[in-house]
């Protein structure tokens, strides 16, 4: 035998021990006659056991044999068949990756499916697996309620939290589009090592806060304790010391070899959950077999006597002895359902083996963006109901105003359409925000549409992720643009990879609001002036919109709202600070740039851009900020090269219809990029490339971006950005030398 495979050795073990009365004994003396399940449960979940651990160990075979992508086990954790057995598959579960025998157990409320079969192609990333299409091995199912999890650990507990939140919330406002049952709860496991993460803690938190704020927050969160972070001892008692006491979760211990102790404190745990509404932490202390991954060798930082320690209190031992105390199954019975579902992982594992893999690129993205989620777009609200929301500021409407006011107005209309819309973020409800876009959303709509979220962007974005899963279209603010890079995982990782690992089966559609981008004096120095977007520019499938005025704002916000509805977007709507309360474009009192509020149909569509002027002998490609001080400086540059230019506001900075650019640009072959954003990584940067690529003439093409510096604050705040001048000046250079 070789001392290294734990597997053959843990495998072994389970007959040897048997066959010679050697199980391992538990603490609690605990008999069937203490639980509300029954024998059959017990079989059933011993069953599910079973078959998770033979899952484990054939993927090991198959793994070597270079036939299977497998990577991380569930063995020793095993107990978490419990959980599958007692919470109805109508409560949604956010799973550590450690839960296969909690799938297998789940599956078996509904008729009719083959989880073990489904688990296995996923093994194989066969195309064939019905949630990621062979995309990741990830345990997840729709008619399961199991949305797929990343391999980030922590970064699902957010968004469950989200979820929690939801269940109650979308029973109150009976929003149509509601998915999770009114009584239901939110289940959410994850590993001992991972409760340290940020990402954890700011998820905890949250659901404290809210429940503290009046909200609730039926969750149970599941700490699956092995003792071990990968090689890292979690310390003694670590768990217990920091979640045992904490006001609004309520702490609940089991001992995860034991299955009579964690069905026991599972129903309390249960039961309080669901009565109260209120977060729970439900802490399983079990043991982990066969190392971390596929890859690790326990040896290397274990003893031997530790490994084989661990090894002896397999749960599957435990489950074998409880099930023979309580004449459940003979020795003999367990014998022959370990030796049959062996035989049939096997013959499943190597049906899977043949099924075929997704080989071509346009397969693989396929699922990236999710196409048509919902049939239609609720209409557009009528009249009346509009003038008792908008009260006095209806007879308003067709007055000019600026951005902040205009935007103002499209929340509230989108607000009234989209009954499933929740507005939430840092001050944003009695306050209005910082800079007063959701003043009074809060008094029309009540505390249940517009609330203020605790300090936290990863929850605020995780919250609007979990949100969503619940049938919500969450419209969340940042309060400013360089902030959102504390949640940045919630963005990148988590909301915009769901639809690509479910095949477009769980989307999470939400509106992102950003105050951002620089050119303010006198306020708030760098952090208040970030000026890059450049963490949006390589995230598939995201929609980026950048208006530079109003009327543009109020119909892009529309699209993006209709997009986000229908068709499961992601959209990140950047606020140019600086022009929220612009009026004038030219000289003071002009108010060119003030704009009516365009009428309820009006929108600007996914990568529609906007031209200003016909001129050919230039063309300025810019957005936001960059547009407004372009045209500014338009007559000027008009009357030193004493021709005509045009000017293009980009709108979108993805979705970018390049054909329609070059085709806009025409004749003129010359070409300046204005670019707000610093210039390494810029969008500006992706255009200009785009440019060169596709254009058929010959083009002279300049970007002139910002400087790759921070904003100071002060009188040196504009220095490092493009301005009239710089741009004047470039323009004139380019049109004489291009
Ligand atoms: C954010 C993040 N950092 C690092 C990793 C690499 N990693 C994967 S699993 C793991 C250990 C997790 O331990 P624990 O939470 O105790 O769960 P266990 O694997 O023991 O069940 C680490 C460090 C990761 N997946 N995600």
């Amino acid at each position: 035998m070789n001392l290294f495979n734990r597997a053959e050795i843990i495998d072994q073990n389970f007959s040897n021990l048997l066959n010679n009365n050697t199980l391992p004994q538990s603490d609690k003396e605990l008999s069937l006659s203490d639980i509300s399940l029954g024998a059959n449960d017990l079989i059933s979940i011993f069953e599910s056991q079973i078959f998770s651990r033979h899952m484990d160990l054939k993927a090991r075979d198959l793994k070597e044999k270079g036939q299977c992508f497998y990577t991380i086990g569930s063995s020793g954790h095993e107990s978490n068949a419990v959980f599958g057995n007692i919470f109805p598959f109508s409560d949604i579960a956010f799973l550590h990756y450690r839960s296969g025998a909690f799938f297998i157990e789940r599956s078996k409320q509904l008729d009719g499916g083959t989880p073990l079969y489904d688990m296995a192609l996923s093994f194989m990333a066969s195309s064939d697996d019905p949630i990621s299409g062979g995309r990741h091995k990830v345990i997840g199912s729709k008619k399961l309620n199991i949305p797929p999890q990343t391999s980030t650990i922590a970064s699902h507990i957010p968004k469950a939290v989200g979820t929690a939140f939801s269940i109650d919330r979308a029973r109150d406002l009976d929003i149509k589009e509601r998915e999770l049952e009114k009584n239901s709860i939110v289940i959410c496991s994850f590993g001992d090592a991972s409760v340290n993460h940020a990402s954890a803690l700011s998820g905890f938190n949250t659901a404290r806060w809210v429940k503290s704020s009046g909200g609730n927050v039926p969750i149970i969160f599941i700490c699956e304790d092995n003792g071990y972070g990968i090689s890292v001892p979690t310390p003694r008692d670590w768990i217990s010391n920091t979640f045992s006491n904490q006001e609004n979760l309520k702490y609940f211990y089991c001992d995860g070899l034991n299955m009579l102790d964690t069905i026991n404190v599972t129903k309390e745990a249960e039961d309080y959950c669901r009565l109260t509404r209120s977060p729970v932490f439900l802490h399983m202390k079990t043991v982990r077999l066969m190392g971390h991954a596929g890859s690790d060798i326990e040896s290397s930082y274990l003893s031997i006597g530790q490994i084989e320690k661990t090894e002896k209190n397999d749960p599957l031992l435990h489950s074998a002895r409880i099930l023979i105390e309580n004449n459940c199954l003979s020795k003999d019975d367990i014998l022959k359902l370990y030796e049959k579902s062996r035989n049939r992982i096997h013959s499943i594992f190597e049906k899977a083996t043949t099924k075929p893999r997704i080989t071509e690129s346009s397969e693989v993205m396929d699922t990236i963006i999710s196409k048509d989620i919902k049939t239609d777009n609720p209409s557009i609200p009528n009249e009346k109901i509009r003038a008792s929301i908008f009260g006095k500021e209806y007879k308003r409407l067709d007055q000019p105003g600026h951005m902040a006011k205009l935007i103002n107005y499209a929340l509230k209309d989108i607000m009234i359409q989209y009954e499933n819309t929740l507005v939430f973020g840092e001050d944003v409800a009695q306050k209005g925000g910082v800079y007063h876009i959701t003043a009074d959303l809060y008094e029309k709509f009540t505390i249940r549409r517009v609330f203020n979220s605790p300090l936290d962007e990863t929850s605020i974005i995780g919250f609007a992720s979990g949100l969503a899963h619940n049938g919500f279209l969450p419209i969340p603010e940042i309060q400013f643009l360089a902030y959102l890079h504390n949640a940045e995982d919630q963005l990148r990782g988590e909301a915009a990879t769901l639809s690509f690992f479910s095949q477009g089966e769980y989307t999470n559609p939400m509106i992102i609001r950003i105050a951002g981008l620089a050119y303010q004096k006198g306020f708030g120095g760098h952090f208040h002036n970030d000026n890059s977007l450049t963490i949006f520019r390589d995230i598939p499938g995201l929609i980026l919109a950048c208006p530079s005025n109003g009327a543009d704002a109020v119909r892009m916000l529309r699209t993006a709202t209709r997009q986000s509805y229908k068709n499961g977007r992601i959209v990140v709507f950047v606020e140019p600070i600086a022009l929220y309360m612009v009026k004038d474009l030219h000289k003071s009192r002009d108010n060119k740039w003030c704009f009516k509020y365009p009428d309820n149909k009006e929108e600007l569509q996914l990568g529609e851009f906007v031209t200003y002027g016909r001129g050919r002998a230039l063309t300025i490609i810019s957005y936001g900020n960059g547009l407004y001080h372009s045209l500014k400086a338009q007559p000027e540059i008009e009357k030193q090269i004493k021709k005509k230019i045009k000017v293009i506001d980009l709108c979108w900075l993805s979705d970018i219809d390049i054909d329609s650019i070059i085709k806009e640009i025409g004749k003129s072959n010359k070409v300046l990029i204005i670019d707000e954003c610093r210039s390494s990584g810029c969008h500006g940067e992706g255009l200009m490339a785009l440019l060169y690529e596709n254009s058929k003439n010959n083009i002279s093409i300049k970007l002139h971006a910002a400087e790759d510096s921070f904003i100071p604050l002060g009188e040196a705040a504009t220095s490092t950005l493009p301005n009239y001048n710089t741009i004047i000046h470039h323009a004139i250079e380019l049109h004489k030398n291009g």
